[in-house]
């Protein structure tokens, strides 16, 4: 059965290919690369969940085939929940990785060690055609540190370093990430459920 995974971050389509392969689900992922009428989802909603189900709705309805999106985000303590469902355009433009992390440092420069605590939260979406949906969610809980280190993942991963490792999640490896990803658990608790809508 051919599923559609409904983004257009590069970073995102790795890391969800590699955890859908992982768990085992019998389908073959396809990207939007091949659905040049979808245009870009506008993201309307105010929650992590709202957002990956219009993205994965429309999507759906677009390729009439089961789709599967991520809506994700950091949120961090100091700046009451912030970036949030804004994680990706933070600093204006969409996308721009860099310039996101280095405004959210700014923000919290003056934020001592001992209240730099965040997670990452990741609503995973399932949409039929037929307008059936599922939704699970993920999170993993850290600190963010000062200085940014290593070079895997993507986005804020370079400042996150999750509870119970000294690396940030950009120094860990594929394999590692995932097994304590917020995107990572929030798609293994989805997989029951795409293996139950394939026919
Ligand atoms: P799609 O909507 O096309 O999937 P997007 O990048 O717009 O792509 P989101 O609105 O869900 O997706 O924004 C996710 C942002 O949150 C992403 O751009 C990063 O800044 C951040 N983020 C999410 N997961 C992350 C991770 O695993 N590591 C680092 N940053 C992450």
């Amino acid at each position: 059965t051919r599923v559609v995974l409904a983004t257009r971050n590069a970073g995102k389509l790795v890391e969800l290919r590699r955890i859908l392969a992982e768990s085992g689900v019998p389908v073959e992922l396809v990207g939007l690369d091949g659905f040049p009428e979808i245009g870009e989802v506008a993201e309307t909603g105010s929650t992590f969940a709202e957002n990956a189900l219009l993205k994965a709705h429309a999507v759906a309805a677009g390729s009439g085939l089961l789709a599967i999106a991520d809506d994700s985000g950091l949120c961090v303590d100091a700046l009451n929940g912030m970036p949030g469902i804004f994680s990706a355009r933070w600093s204006g433009g969409h996308g721009d990785d860099k310039a996101n992390l280095n405004l959210l440092l700014a923000q919290i420069s003056d934020v001592p060690d001992g209240r730099r605590q965040a997670h990452f939260a990741c609503s995973a979406a399932l949409a039929l055609p037929s307008g059936e949906e599922h939704v699970a969610e993920g999170a993993v809980h850290g600190v963010l540190i000062r200085e940014p280190r290593g070079t895997g993942g993507f986005g804020y991963d370079p400042i996150f370093v999750p509870e119970g490792d000294s690396r940030t999640t950009a120094e860990m490896s594929a394999v590692e990430k995932d097994a304590i990803s917020h995107r990572g658990r929030a798609f293994r608790a989805l997989v029951p459920l795409i293996a139950q809508a394939v026919p």
